[in-house]
């Protein structure tokens, strides 16, 4: 049994989650797929298509409370039927969340419980420094950890260089030069998909993503095994779910959404591990209050003019600051219409 479940994502912090629930008869599910309101679960003994209970919907104080792909649930199930409802959520470890549109602040959570999102970059000509910086906040918002790969370096002949620049804006992020039809560099990913691992793909259209999955799946194969708990159920050759499993027990989330990065965050550390130089450099500004526009003694501005900081750089992360400061604000609002909501449950 630990065996199938842990190939589906299961790991210590879940089983840790689940105990109080292990005397109910009811058993942990993972979300494969979401569909206005009705849920694909996979269980160790198969799937089944499920709501979540009246107690759920009503204790729920906003959509983010639902489960979306990736997270474990609380599950009742009829075996004898395949049926049954969602009890309760476990605490996520990681979620990917992003901005539906600038201007309604709506956000939309992804994929939960990634470890790993690979950031997949084609040096051929989709390489840019300020889309990497978003992805990497974006997962540092969420608790995943970003990896970077620079795919097609066969048709690149400034490698080095892009690499380098890199560093410089992620010093902590593991960089990866790779090409996926060359085969070069795809040996060191092994790390990231052991079993109870689950990861993400994103990139834009054309950088590689679904030929770095089918190398991963296994190339004379070229087969997408969906997640099940058992192989009677078949092998299927088109990938209409939206979350399968590597032979080495990885899970893979690929959602088309989550391939192309947007951001929602109201989170400002993930800002803050991202733009860490920006951070420092606002330390040595004259003014406190410096808003690095036209004050004397900016070192931002100072930077800029040395540069020593890229202007596109510091206008993204201006840009992402306002994301964050309007998320934050739609959140207190929120926040507040809730305790209004609360205390006029109480009244009844
Ligand atoms: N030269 C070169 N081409 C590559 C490499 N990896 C992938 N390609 C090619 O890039 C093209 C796009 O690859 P895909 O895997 O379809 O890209 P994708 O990111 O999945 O694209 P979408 O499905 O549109 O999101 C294909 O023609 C691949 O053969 C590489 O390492 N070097
Ligand atoms: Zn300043």
């Amino acid at each position: 049994m630990m065996h199938a479940m842990e190939h589906m994502g299961w790991n210590q912090h879940f089983a840790e989650h689940f105990k109080p629930f292990e005397t109910t008869g009811y058993v942990p599910a993972r979300v494969t797929r979401v569909d206005r309101g009705i849920f694909t679960v996979i269980h160790k003994d198969g799937e089944c298509v499920v709501k979540v209970t009246g107690k759920f919907q009503f204790d729920a104080t906003s959509k983010f409370e639902f489960p979306t792909v990736g997270d474990w649930v609380v599950l009742e199930l009829e075996t004898s039927t395949q049926s049954g409802r969602i009890h309760a959520l476990l605490t996520r470890q990681s979620s990917l969340s992003r901005m539906l549109s600038k201007d309604d602040n709506q956000q939309q959570t992804l994929a939960a419980n990634v470890d790993t999102v690979l950031i997949v970059c084609g040096m051929d000509f989709d390489f840019n420094v300020r889309r990497i910086e978003r992805a990497l906040t974006l997962c540092y918002s969420g608790n995943v950890t970003p990896v970077i790969l620079l795919n097609k370096i066969d048709v690149c002949d400034d490698v080095d260089q892009k690499v380098a620049q890199l560093q410089d804006i992620a010093p902590d992020v593991a960089i990866y030069p790779i090409s996926v039809t060359q085969h070069i560099g795809l040996d060191a990913l092994q790390t990231y998909l052991s079993a109870s691992q689950t990861i993400c793909v994103f990139g834009s259209s054309g950088v590689g993503k679904s030929s770095l999955i089918n190398h991963l799946l296994g190339e004379e194969k070229m087969l997408v095994k969906e997640i099940r708990a058992s192989d009677s159920h078949g092998r299927h050759t088109t990938r209409h779910r939206e979350m399968f499993s590597l032979p080495q027990g990885c899970v893979i989330i690929d959602i088309p959404g989550v391939r192309e990065v947007g951001m929602w965050t109201d989170d400002e550390d993930g800002l803050q591990t991202s733009f860490s130089d920006i951070e420092a450099l606002a330390q040595n500004c004259k003014f406190n209050d410096c808003k690095h526009a036209h004050e004397p003694g900016c070192a931002i501005k100072a930077a800029i003019d040395d540069g020593e900081l890229e202007a596109s750089r510091m206008e993204n992360y201006r840009d992402m600051l306002l994301e964050v400061k309007q998320a934050q604000e739609k959140k207190d609002r929120l926040a507040k219409k809730l305790e209004r909501k609360g205390k006029g449950r109480k009244r009844r």
